[in-house]
């Protein structure tokens, strides 16, 4: 039903649009944990999609453990949804699994050669080029953090390639990380944080620090971000 509502203007991609419809209907239990969803012929005919928007769609969501594809089985939705703990995600998906349309204000990009700081969080050599992106990001247009990322030239040779995902502007390069060291706690917004997020000054943020590899181990993001303390839930799992 709400991919019905897929708009044909949105500058979002149609994949992503489609996915994040699925993301809405299965978090309001539209389609009910365990039950199938149709098949990508039947879903592309439906929605006039092509089947390789259908695929990378229901893809995403596999990856993202929301729907499950079993041998011989129909793909079907995951019996749980909450994120689990541990979880790899973007701010995009993040904000698209919340029902959210993700988006960036910028408020810089560069490249230039790594700081020594920058050098040693990504492990690069002396003289080695990065790339700096600075931005505001955006839930249904709505100030939620302030983030800035560092990556690599040799990954990212240039900040402009990054639209609104710096994770899928890697992956269309080759580049996807796949996984991350992260820490996180509390802080106070500045005065500029504090403008940017529409805060007070001291309000409480939550700040994220995060280190992101490739398979291969390199370092592909070093990024910190402060996050309004009044608008971010983090969930996580604990198990004994
Ligand atoms: C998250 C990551 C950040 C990454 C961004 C990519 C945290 C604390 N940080 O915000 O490291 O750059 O996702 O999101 O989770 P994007 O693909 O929407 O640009």
């Amino acid at each position: 039903r709400d991919a019905a509502r897929l708009d044909a203007d949105s500058p979002t991609a149609l994949y992503q649009r489609l996915e994040g419809a699925f993301r809405g209907a299965i978090r309001e239990a539209l389609i009910p944990p365990g039950a199938a969803i149709p098949g990508e012929r039947d879903l592309a005919q439906r929605l006039n999609l092509s089947r390789v928007t259908v695929r990378k769609a229901i893809k995403a969501l596999v990856d993202d453990r929301l729907l499950v594809q079993r041998p011989g089985a129909r793909t079907s939705v995951a019996d749980r949804v909450e994120k689990p703990a541990g979880q790899f995600t973007s701010f995009s998906q993040d904000m698209l699994a919340r029902g959210h349309q993700p988006g960036a204000v910028w408020l810089g990009r560069e490249r230039g050669v790594a700081l020594p700081a920058e050098a040693m969080a990504l492990g690069l050599s002396p003289g080695a080029e990065v790339c700096r992106l600075n931005r505001l990001r955006t839930a249904d247009a709505e100030p939620m953090a302030v983030e800035f990322s560092v990556v690599p030239a040799e990954f990212l040779p240039d900040p402009d390639l990054v639209t609104t995902s710096l994770y899928e502007a890697l992956e269309a390069l080759g580049h996807e990380p796949v996984r991350a060291l992260q820490r996180l706690r509390s802080a106070v917004a500045g005065t500029e944080e504090a403008r940017l997020l529409g805060l007070s000054r001291g309000a409480p943020v939550l700040e994220i620090e995060r280190r992101c590899f490739l398979a291969g181990g390199r370092a592909v993001e070093y990024c910190r971000s402060r996050y309004r303390g009044d608008r971010y839930d983090f969930l996580m799992e604990l198990q004994r």
